[in-house]
């Protein structure tokens, strides 16, 4: 089945927030931000601004009936600043005003002065000044020290992983609409519906229930809207609040790029023993967050890079080390690996440097230490139903690897001025929020007298289709025709205490509630069939919009069903909840279960290095990925597609670029470089893995947002070897973005 989508979204029809008509006596918002990284606030003089025409009221802390606090995990991050700035962009006051163009002039007739602190701008630097978020966590398995005497070799280096721009197509924003009796509708572009109300209600100092939040679907969110949506939609709910008129306010660009967090960088300091037979026997890590200003989501991305901190690999004695460091960033946030990538370049750049310094290819290293079944995480759990090393010998055998190294041998021999490069990136990624207490979902089913249903989850489209996905376990369960079935928007009255929708679980979750709200329902409508046919319910099933009787089609349409159910008032609507069961984790332990299962997969890359330029082509991404037993495998491939090019944007091209004084500097799609068509892999292949699936995925269909994203590493990998092909004298680096700039660098060590 197609994305339900997709003919709305080509004929510009599929409404945003952006789209919506305002009531006729809506205004419209903007927000003054911080014009240094770290200052105490002398004074702001707001006078010109208030008195321009146009202007209906600034807003500021002052104006917060209930509490000046966003912060989710740690109470750190006021919605505007009060004495103190501490990031660049960081939201001081919110003008409202009849429209955005005078806005915008109030906006420059704010004048700030600032007492300047010091500016903290890297995790290195935080941690020498003892500037953290919250305490370090660390995940320990076996007895690192003793295992490293017992080691042939071991290898110790240092890594840096750059962060990343969301670049969602559609900026953050939210519509504020006063309802009665203090009562406020926020549509917003938000992951999260239930942050956004929970914050708002917060802030305004009302119950939750006066808060409705209604996202209809966004235009990407990629993990920048599962936290950071909320500021935006609060503001707009405290104007509303005050004024009781509607306030819309959508980012532009430019300060979208400014205000918000991106991907965490990461400074890492590894230490990996082997013995002569390849096998890694320890492996030490040490990770430095760049957590930016306040905590937001930094806590439990830290934790996922534990989780994921030795990717596919059996080590049997494991000590990694996470420090969330406070610095003068804007709070970095969720982004689609959630911290997992972070640290699955840190074990694959300590098994390249170890490769390469034995003097082999790095592949034959990954190989010796694949996970198997019941081998133990460093969190404890056991790993079950593993397919890493049936991807990873899959993807040789079908994408031929040997012959792709003999021509890559080849063309090298031949040629001097393009040298190609190849690499293997297994991926092994944990399916559940971490934190136990997120997973569960609600759905609410209503179908209408008509015979049409209509089906409302905690799930939020964000062009990852999970409405199409919902829409087709429905459809299944129910033995109707798609057409039958319509998605409703997601809402915090229908489907009320929602997780975000992220952890690439909202499928999972939201699906096993659409299930069994149908499976509810489809216990009434068989008894009212069978009462119907005077046939036993056993024989009754629902398949192709009738009643069938012993496998053969009825006369009996759904619409009869329908109509025979309203006519004996049996109830035609069901909310069901789901939590996902065996869950567990042990903080104080850090041992549990946390994954309710695990996602594999295996990456094959192929490059060309232009060694004049520095530049460098994607040749092929060959792929064997776990999906399971895919329920939709076109959505599922493109997931796979867009989280590989994503992948290696992150460790190809994007660079985020702050100055000393902590001004983002790579502010605009001038400067930041993300992938397009010409950088995209010339041909991407991806085979999927023949499994059975696994129960706790939805109809047996894994979860497919994040891990794939992780395939893109392998680009980094692949670049490497086509450098070092060229330059026998290139010194191993580990620090990406692998721009052409550094290849070029790479290409010609050491300039004497
Ligand atoms: N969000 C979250 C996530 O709150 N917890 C998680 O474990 C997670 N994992 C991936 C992406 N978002
Ligand atoms: Mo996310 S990184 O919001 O799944």
């Amino acid at each position: 089945m197609k994305n339900i989508d997709s003919f709305t979204h080509v004929r510009g029809e599929s409404l945003f927030v952006d789209d919506l008509i305002l009531r006729q006596d809506a205004l419209i918002g903007l927000c003054f931000d911080s014009p240094k990284a770290h200052g105490k606030i002398k004074s702001v003089d707001y006078s010109k601004a208030e008195t321009l025409e146009g202007v209906v009221r600034i807003f500021t802390y002052k104006d917060i009936l209930g509490e000046n606090q966003i912060g989710g995990i740690i109470p750190d991050e006021p919605l505007w600043a009060e004495n103190e700035v501490h990031f660049w962009g960081q939201p001081i006051a919110f003008i409202v005003a009849e429209t955005e163009a005078i806005a915008k002039k109030a906006k420059a007739l704010i004048s700030i002065e600032l007492e300047e602190l010091p500016v903290i701008t890297t995790a290195k630097e935080a941690k020498e000044k003892g500037s953290f978020i919250n305490a370090p966590r660390s995940f320990e398995l076996g007895d690192t020290t003793n295992a490293f005497l017992a080691c042939d070799y071991v290898f110790e280096g240092e890594t840096f992983s750059n962060g990343q721009e969301h670049l969602y197509l559609e900026t953050q924003g939210c519509y504020a609409i006063p309802q009665e009796n203090g009562t406020i509708k926020l549509i917003s572009s938000t992951q999260g519906p239930t942050i956004v109300q929970k914050t708002a209600a917060k802030v305004l100092g009302i119950p939750m229930h006066k808060i409705e939040v209604d996202v209809i679907r966004l235009g990407g969110g990629f993990g920048g809207k599962e936290d950071q949506a909320t500021p935006w939609a609060v503001m707009t709910a405290v104007a509303v609040q005050h004024l009781n008129r509607p306030v819309k306010y959508i980012l532009n660009r430019h300060d979208d790029m400014r205000m918000t967090g991106k991907r965490h960088p990461y400074t890492s300091f590894y230490k990996i023993g082997l013995t002569k037979d390849l096998k890694i026997k320890a492996f030490e890590a040490e990770f430095l967050q760049n957590s930016g200003a306040a905590a937001d989501l930094s806590p439990a991305i830290a934790e996922r890079t534990l989780f994921h901190a030795t990717n596919s690999y059996f080590i049997p004695n494991v000590s990694t080390t996470v420090f969330s460091c406070k610095t003068n960033l804007p709070p970095n946030t969720a982004f689609r690996g959630f911290g997992g990538p972070q640290g699955m370049f840190v074990i694959e750049s300590a098994i390249a440097d170890a490769a390469d310094k034995i003097g082999l290819n790095k592949r034959h290293i990954q190989e010796a230490n694949l996970l198997a079944e019941n081998d133990e995480f460093s969190y404890g759990q056991i790993a079950t139903q593993v397919e890493a090393e049936k991807t990873w010998f899959s993807a040789k055998e079908k994408f031929d690897l040997a012959r792709l190294e003999q021509e890559a041998t080849a063309f090298n021999k031949e040629n001097k001025r393009h040298k190609k490069g190849i690499s293997l990136m297994p991926v092994t990624f944990g399916i559940s929020f971490t934190n136990t207490q997120m997973n569960h979902a609600r759905a609410l089913i209503h179908i209408y007298q008509d015979g049409s249903v209509g089906v409302s989850t905690g799930a939020v489209e964000m062009g990852q289709s999970v409405n199409t996905k919902m829409l087709q376990v429905a459809q299944s369960v129910l033995g109707i025709s798609p057409a039958k079935i319509k998605l409703e928007t997601t809402n915090t009255t229908r489907v009320a205490n929602t997780s975000p929708s992220a952890a690439s679980s909202t499928a999972d979750l939201n699906g096993k509630a659409v299930e069994m709200a149908c499976n509810s329902l489809l216990e009434r409508l068989i008894k009212v069939a069978a009462k119907t046919l005077s046939v036993e319910e056993k024989t009754i099933s629902f398949q192709e919009d009738f009643v069938f009787v012993d496998g053969e089609k009825s006369s009996l349409a759904w619409e009869d069903v329908i109509n025979q159910a309203m006519i004996h008032r049996v109830a035609l609507s069901e909310n069901a909840h789901y939590a996902t069961p065996k869950i567990h984790f042990d903080k104080t332990k850090e041992k549990g279960h946390p994954f309710a299962y695990h996602v594999y997969g295996t990456a094959i890359t192929a490059v060309t290095v232009d060694c004049l330029r520095g530049t460098y082509e994607i040749d092929a991404v060959k792929i064997v990925h776990d999906f399971g037993k895919s329920m939709n495998l076109g959505i599922d491939l493109g997931q796979v597609e867009g989280a590989l090019a994503q992948g290696i944007g992150w460790m190809t091209m994007e660079e985020i670029a702050y100055g000393e004084d902590g001004r983002l500097l790579s502010n605009a799609l001038s400067t930041y470089k993300v992938p397009d068509i010409f950088s995209a892999p010339k041909t991407v292949e991806t085979i999927p893995l023949e499994t059975e699936g696994n129960d706790m995925a939805i109809q047996k269909s894994k979860a497919v947002g994040e891990p794939p994203l992780m395939y893109g590493i392998g680009a980094y990998f692949a670049i490497q070897q086509a450098v070092k092909a060229f330059n026998p004298n290139y010194k191993l680096k580990f620090h990406s973005p692998f721009t052409p700039e550094k290849v070029l660098m790479g290409l010609y060590e050491p300039l004497s």
